[in-house]
């Protein structure tokens, strides 16, 4: 439904890219239709010399696919930009992230990225993050059951994701996701410094403090540039 904002949201961004820069590859269908964007400005000679390090194996296909020429962190790398979608988008630009199940690797890329611009279209913004969306928490394996019952005493009520045919999904990093509640937690960044404490606990998807502009387009064609410069 949100087809054509997504899409919007995405051709503005490529317009972010220039010559030589590493870009940062995000998950998810916006993200998607970046990279697909992106790959066509490198076939036609728009832009050149472009790296981009993908969050996912979906999205390293979809790249390759594309023809764009890929690295990885693993040699220190940092990219110049990271463009990548979102769940939810607060006033403040603070984000959830991770239905697609790539929350860690997004979060270690955006980490090392100079900038990090969110394309979305309107229906991700939230007066308050954890309104509309669980929060994903990466998990060993190992540690499932301590910490899924540790989360049920703290009233997160955590929901392990599930694959279509019903069996637990494991990300390309071969854990678990914990979907939590947290529409009634009013300290989120305290609630992120307990999760991120908790022993098993490889990742979450609070993005506190990472996005520096994000592109919301929506199905009138508008689109809305919301700054951390401006968040105030
Ligand atoms: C992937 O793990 C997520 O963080 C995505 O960025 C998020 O789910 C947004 O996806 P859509 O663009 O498909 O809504």
């Amino acid at each position: 439904m949100y087809q054509a904002a997504k899409q919007l949201a995405a051709q503005r961004a490529v317009e972010l890219v220039s010559h030589g820069m590493c870009v940062g590859l995000g998950t998810g269908s916006t993200a998607a239709l970046f990279i697909e964007e992106l790959g066509k400005a490198i076939a036609s000679g728009a832009l050149t010399d472009i790296t981009g390090v993908p969050t996912s194996i979906d999205s390293q296909r979809l790249a390759t696919q594309h023809g764009i020429p890929l690295a990885d962190l693993s040699n220190g790398f940092y990219c110049d930009l990271t463009i990548d979608g979102a769940d939810e988008i607060d006033p403040q630009l603070e984000l959830i992230k991770g239905l697609g199940g790539a929350l860690l690797r997004e979060k270690v890329v955006a980490q090392n990225s100079r900038r990090v611009v969110i394309i979305a279209d309107a229906s991700k913004r939230v007066a308050r993050l954890g309104t509309k969306s669980p929060l994903p928490v990466e998990v060993l394996p190992f540690a499932r059951g301590v910490v899924e019952k540790h989360f049920a005493q703290q009233g997160l009520r955590p929901k392990p994701r599930l694959k279509p045919d019903g069996r637990i999904l494991h990300t390309d990093n071969g854990n678990i996701i914990l979907d939590c509640s947290i529409d009634h937690v009013t300290d989120i960044r305290q609630l992120a410094k307990d999760v991120t404490g908790r022993a098993g606990v490889v990742g979450h998807g609070l993005f506190i403090g990472l996005a520096d502009l994000a592109i919301i387009a929506d199905l009138g064609g508008q689109v809305e540039l919301l700054s951390r410069m401006s968040c105030g």
